[in-house]
């Protein structure tokens, strides 16, 4: 596993350039934090990023639930990440046949390959939709191809997840046939020890995401399920994932900077630090 390499040393050493990316904004901004900005607003959701911009290494956004998404969104999104130096990880949840989930990244109403740098997947539909995304975010007229990769859904936060077991060996499979594409998984724990029927390149890396992250809660009444920073990292989280936690704290700079430090202080105690 390598999951007790520094940040910086991933950065050196992995397969994928936006995997790479990643690692290196983290290290810069010494923060392993996703702020899921889920706002319904183009005001407040540029407003969160800026805010929120130098405490992040990424902003994960749900752009189908803006009241009003148009250009100023994707360019104030586009703009606001260059500034504060953070991803773009568009929480879209890709599950039909590989012919329309094409449509619905590239191009279509939200035009999510221009902006988004990472985005996600259900496998329900098999291994086509892994390969359609890889497809159109890899062809050779695709003018962002180094900067774009998927996490693979392999888990799910909310209570009663059927996303367990074959599923979430399955993810893992499929991992592994399209390491170019996919960085890794949005999944509660490190995969690493999921059985696959695909071999293990050697020098495969797997980027591990945690949802359902927050520091005084226990869950919502629909079902969500949280943990703390500490327990996600410890579990093998490479970027932790909180929404309420931050932007409906009291201060969201402040609960920005609280992750931050304390998603910062698990990463250092998991590589010994
Ligand atoms: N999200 C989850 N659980 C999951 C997956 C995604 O909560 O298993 I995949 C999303 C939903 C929401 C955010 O956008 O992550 C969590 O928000 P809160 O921290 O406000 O619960």
């Amino acid at each position: 596993s390598k999951s007790q390499l520094t940040y910086s040393a991933r950065a050196t050493t992995h397969p994928n350039l936006l995997a790479r990316k990643l690692f290196q904004v983290a290290e810069a901004k010494k923060s392993n934090v996703t702020v899921s900005a889920d706002v319904t607003t183009t005001k407040e959701l540029l407003d969160l990023a800026d805010r929120l911009g130098p405490y992040i290494a990424v902003l994960k956004t749900h752009i189908d639930i803006l009241s009003d998404f148009g250009e100023a969104t994707t360019e104030g999104l586009k703009a606001l990440a260059e500034k504060h130096n953070f991803l773009i990880f568009e929480d879209r949840k890709f599950v039909d046949i590989g012919n329309t989930v094409q449509k619905q990244y590239h191009g279509g109403t939200l035009r999510i390959s221009e902006w988004s740098h990472i985005i996600n997947c259900s496998i329900l539909p098999g291994e086509g939709i892994v390969e359609a995304l890889a497809q159109t975010a890899q062809a050779p007229d695709f003018p962002h191809g180094s900067e774009r990769g998927l996490l693979i859904l392999a888990e799910m936060t909310s209570k009663g997840s059927l996303a367990t077991g074959a599923y979430t060996s399955a993810s893992v499979d499929y991992a592994r046939k399209y390491p170019s594409f996919v960085l890794g998984f949005v999944s509660t724990r490190s995969l690493n020890e999921v059985e696959s029927s695909v071999k293990a390149a050697s020098d495969e890396d797997f980027v591990v995401f945690t949802t359902g992250v927050n520091l005084s809660s226990k869950g919502d009444k629909l079902g969500q399920q949280y943990q703390t920073p500490q327990s996600a990292i410890g579990r093998g989280a490479d970027f932790i994932i909180a929404g309420r936690g931050i932007y409906a704290a009291p201060d969201p700079v402040e609960a920005a900077k609280q992750y931050q430090q304390q998603g910062w202080e698990a990463y250092l105690a998991r590589i010994g630090g």
